[in-house]
């Protein structure tokens, strides 16, 4: 018997004596789908012309390699997927439009740009997800878009909302499943404002346009996304975290947490169970704050197990999804899809194996010291043995080889890229 199977037996037994089912904790954990983003295989720029990123947010660093069209992107996102358990799906920006060379601006796109990607999507057996695009263009220059003063900028902006979410069901129709379709502005100033309350009230009249659109099925999973602050938005953002909890709760649709947009002590994680009381759904964008940069790559920290501990401890998967969303430029770019994926394997998998009953009834007991230890010895339980046969039973190297498959593609494909 292979060493990796021994030590799978050796630790089921271990877990099953806390009445933990680790077959059943791999079985669950396989079906719940990561939304892999496909803006860190290419720095955020899309393909339609911008050669920067705008919108408060920066990917930094110059390592060669950066897919600079359809056809790398997704052979990159193909062999990204091969390295990472568990189901997956892609999550995509407006500005990956394929428009073979045609200038299209934003407000014009169609769901006929994205057929590449449907057909890859059928191919790979996976689902898609839909971002608007309200950054990296001309009429985003100012950092304002949906809540611009200027009535034409934001009905151009509109459009695009509206755009999206015709192409979001498109998408969700032609693969027959849901598509989140998630919209963020990055509009806000960077200075004290005088007044807090117009950007607002334009934001959400931009919004009620967008959305008075009904859709002829529930496929389109639509969303918002609230930010603290970005770079150049350091004062106020309009879009504000009271601002879209209000709205999402009004008009039932969904709310988005990203990890990175919150007070840097503040954890989502205390938010999730409050919300979905009042929300359908909640989208979760895996990210990680790090002094004032809001999207470094995800690791297996505090913050993403408390995250991943809420949703396994409610049995939530089915509201809550799941979306990675960091972008850097520093690192190779198919690790970074990697490590943030895994790492969020890992957790989900570590927060399956708790011995959530005892701590449940010791809680009910008030024994809190009780309930203190078992968070603190389940830290020692055997926990890799079973991520190793996860990882073999979803066909993925367990440990730090899939390096050795990354520096290869690295050698033979990525280096070629001018
Ligand atoms: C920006 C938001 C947003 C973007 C993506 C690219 O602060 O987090 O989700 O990262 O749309
Ligand atoms: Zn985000």
């Amino acid at each position: 018997m292979p060493r990796t199977e021994q030590e799978y037996r050796a630790a089921r037994e271990t877990y099953a004596e806390l009445g933990i089912d680790t077959d059943q904790a791999i079985e669950t954990l396989a079906s719940i789908p990561l939304s892999i983003h496909c803006w860190q295989g290419d720095d955020v720029i899309g393909f339609d012309g911008a050669t920067s990123l705008s919108g408060g947010i920066l990917s930094t660093g110059s390592y060669p390699g950066r897919a600079r069209n359809a056809e790398e992107l997704r052979s990159d996102a193909v062999f990204a997927f091969s390295l990472i358990p568990g189901k997956k799906r892609f999550n995509l920006h407006a500005m990956y439009a394929e428009t073979g060379g045609a200038k299209v601006d934003r407000c014009d796109l169609e769901p006929r740009y994205y057929e590449g990607w449907i057909e890859w999507a059928k191919q790979q057996h996976i689902g898609l997800d839909f971002n608007p695009t309200f950054f990296s263009h001309p009429l985003a220059e100012s950092g304002w878009t949906l809540a611009h003063p200027d009535n034409d900028i934001r009905d151009f902006w509109i459009r695009h909302g509206k755009a999206s979410r015709r192409i979001a069901q498109s998408i969700a129709d032609t693969l027959k499943d849901h598509v989140v379709n998630n919209l963020w502005v990055p509009d806000g100033y960077k200075d004290m404002p005088a007044d807090r309350l117009g950007p607002r009230l334009r934001l959400k009249e931009s919004l009620d346009a967008i959305y008075s659109e009904k859709l002829p099925n529930d496929r389109v999973l639509d969303s918002v996304e609230s930010k603290l602050f970005g770079i150049g938005s350091e004062a106020y953002v309009a879009g504000s975290h009271e601002f879209y909890l209000g709205y999402a709760t009004q008009k039932a649709i969904g709310l988005c947490y990203d990890m990175g947009h919150f007070h840097p002590t503040e954890n989502i994680a205390d938010k999730i169970s409050s919300t979905l009381l009042y929300v359908p759904y909640l989208i979760i964008h895996l990210s990680r704050g790090l002094r004032w940069d809001s999207d470094h790559i995800v690791v297996w920290n505090d913050s993403l197990t408390d995250v991943c501990r809420e949703i396994v401890r409610m049995h939530v998967w089915d509201r809550v999804h799941l979306a990675l969303d960091y972008f850097d430029s520093s690192v190779n770019r198919i690790s970074a899809w990697i490590n943030g994926a895994r790492s969020t394997q890992r957790a989900l998998l570590y927060a399956f194996l708790e011995p959530i009953e005892q701590m449940r009834a010791a809680e009910e007991q008030g024994d809190f010291g009780t309930r203190l230890s078992y968070i603190e010895e389940s830290s020692s339980l055997p926990f890799s043995a079973v991520w190793h046969h996860y990882c073999e039973t979803e066909n993925v190297p367990y440990g730090p080889s899939w390096l050795e498959d990354v520096k290869d593609y690295e050698k033979k494909v990525l280096a070629k890229r001018p």
